[in-house]
């Protein structure tokens, strides 16, 4: 029995003679995406330890990028960004190094080895990974019976003149980089050519009569299941958890990683610069990492764990597609390249100026 049940068999003894005593007291304040947890997560980790748990919630690393550079940073305990926003993250001073090292904490030798000294975090010091998945494209499959998986459904006006289609919301380089796909300068474009014909893209696509907007990604499923919106962007596991839930609702929503190439992503677990309570932050990622709870949390979100322990436990659909991609699919799927200083500077005027036109 190792010494993490012990320590969880204590304070179920503690519990139950009645004593108020709790491994560390006081309140962890999450900033998670929404739809991002699993039920019991929370109050479990709260009857073990006395710690309270406040979760509020964001829809795109952006809008968690600026809450944080809004003082957001001395306000929330626990963030999970995505991979390539944490060198941005770190660039700009908002995150703070876990426990000496990541490797420090408790369960961390559950990762997978591919996920523990990543590039987005060399040293494996800033980040715990949280759960992965991929980003592709939602429509409604009445209107397209079998649709080419490309971009090219949101992006050739000859294959969509008219049903109106959404783009995600809040992720400049994300969309670059589906557009640089579409362009034939593959998802992972990076410099001024390539982005620089993305944003031409962009100016024309907002021109579009059938263009609504830019939506997010939890969003757009509810538009496309309203009809709303024909076709968008999603999460591959926020869709078939939907699925899951409401056939008769979501069942004709059809899902492809275009052939192009598309974003796959890991989110992970940082703590704020100024997090007033980092001690409750680490205490909630080293209950994380136990291959149950890490199994409960992708069961129920439908998206795959970078927990190897806690792989034997998770359910059949999540070894297959849409959650976890094909060998065919992988091969198409990358991880969004981390870019700063002027690179990111320029990125970011090519989308304002793009944005404004
Ligand atoms: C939460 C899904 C967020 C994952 N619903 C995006 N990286």
């Amino acid at each position: 029995m190792t010494s993490r049940y012990v320590a969880g068999l204590a304070g179920l003894v503690l519990m139950g003679s009645g004593l108020a005593v709790s491994a560390q007291e006081g309140q962890l304040n999450l900033f998670n995406w929404s739809d991002y947890m699993a039920p019991g997560i929370i109050e479990d980790f709260e009857s073990e330890t006395g710690i309270e748990v406040v979760q509020n919630y964001y829809n795109s690393n952006a809008e968690l990028f600026s809450k944080l550079t809004a003082g957001g940073d001395a306000q929330y305990d626990l963030i999970v960004p995505s991979d390539y926003f944490v060198p941005r993250l770190i660039d700009a001073g908002l995150v703070q190094p876990l426990a000496g090292e990541g490797e420090g904490l408790e369960g961390h030798d559950n990762i997978l080895e591919e996920f523990r000294r990543p590039s987005y975090d060399p040293q494996g010091d800033y980040t715990v990974p949280y759960l992965w998945g991929v980003t592709g494209v939602v429509y409604n499959t009445e209107t397209f019976a079998d649709p080419e998986p490309s971009w090219g459904l949101l992006y050739d006006p000859a294959v969509n003149p008219d049903y109106p289609f959404a783009m995600l919301k809040g992720d400049a380089q994300f969309t670059f980089g589906t557009l640089c796909a579409f362009q034939g300068n593959g998802f992972d474009c990076i410099g001024e050519a390539p982005w620089t014909e993305a944003a031409q893209a962009v100016i024309e696509t907002l021109d579009r009569d059938n263009f609504v907007g830019f939506v997010d990604a939890t969003a757009a499923i509810e538009q496309v299941a309203s009809g709303v919106i024909h076709a968008g962007i999603v999460y591959n596991g926020d869709l078939a958890a939907k699925r899951a839930e409401s056939p008769e609702t979501y069942g004709k929503l059809g899902f492809f990683i275009p052939e192009e190439g598309s974003q796959r992503w890991v989110d992970v677990m940082a703590i704020p610069a100024r997090a007033p309570n980092p001690d409750a932050a680490r205490a909630f990622i080293e209950y994380l990492l136990r291959p149950d709870v890490s199994a409960r949390l992708a069961n129920y979100n439908y998206y795959t764990t970078p927990n190897e322990a806690a792989l034997a436990l998770v359910d059949d659909t999540l070894r297959e597609p849409p959650v976890m991609p094909d060998e065919a699919a992988r091969e198409r799927l990358h991880f969004t390249p981390s870019v700063s200083g002027e690179q990111l500077q320029l990125l970011q005027e090519l989308w304002s100026e793009a944005r404004s036109r």
